[in-house]
């Protein structure tokens, strides 16, 4: 799996430098790991997260799926950490200026299905997402069918990009990732909303922080059906 790297670059308010490999993923596979991206915020991030939930801010959704919506500027850590270091990475990940439109904190408990969040024709929204305890296959973490972020293909086409990875997704068959994503407190996912998503084997509860982007507002269709997206509530207000 490609991944982001620490790294001293200058041209990085963060510091944080996404690799052209990490990047690449993102493009044609529709998700990449930065691996550390919130290191130095390893026990930070729960506290915030626990303050969130305890004092009185209105949670929504119910036992299984229980957040607190606009986290992401609700807490000041999470405030700064949105405008210093996880919109600079998306930023550099989608390689355009990408539109804050809230996030989340949410506790998950058992199984997701597969799912896009939303069937948009022309915008491109990417979720940033942070799980505070160590996920695997067996517990829990996100799962991912790549490459289904593209907007106009269906499973057949998906199949055929499959028998000639290297020309159509930019890997070689051995480089295809794992569709889970196993990851550790500290680890941020980026995925493009599009990509057939789900979750299984989470018993426990999962606590889970999300900021979600829009990358695409110059375009009226894609400004409406991002209108839209906010109004029905997925999470993001
Ligand atoms: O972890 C899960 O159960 C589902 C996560 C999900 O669908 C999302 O973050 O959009």
């Amino acid at each position: 799996m490609s991944k982001g790297q620490a790294g001293a670059d200058p041209m990085s308010p963060s510091g944080y430098f996404v690799s052209h490999d990490a990047i690449k993923q993102f493009r044609n596979l529709g998700y990449v790991r930065l691996d550390g991206l919130l290191n130095p915020y390893e026990t930070q991030i729960p506290a915030a997260f626990e303050d969130l939930f305890t004092a009185s801010t209105p949670r929504r959704g119910q036992r299984g799926r229980l957040g607190v919506p606009r986290a992401g500027t609700r807490h000041p850590l999470l405030r700064s950490l949105l405008t210093s270091l996880i919109e600079p990475a998306a930023e550099q990940i989608t390689g355009n200026r990408v539109t804050y439109l809230g996030g989340d904190a949410v506790v998950y408990e058992g199984d997701s299905y597969w799912h896009r969040d939303g069937n948009h024709s022309a915008a491109v929204i990417i979720k940033v997402v942070t799980c505070l305890d160590p996920l695997d296959g067996a517990s829990g973490a996100l799962r991912v069918l790549p490459a289904t972020h593209g907007k106009d293909t269906d499973w057949a086409q998906h199949l055929q990009w499959l028998r000639e990875p290297e020309e159509h997704l930019g890997v070689t068959g051995d480089r295809l990732p794992s569709v889970v994503i196993p990851t550790h407190p500290g680890d941020a996912i980026v995925f493009d909303t599009h990509i057939l998503h789900s979750a299984f084997r989470g018993g426990g509860s999962r606590r889970q922080i999300t900021w979600t982007f829009a990358n695409s507002l110059d375009d009226p269709a894609a400004a409406q059906e991002i209108t839209r997206y906010i109004l029905a509530d997925h999470g993001v207000v």
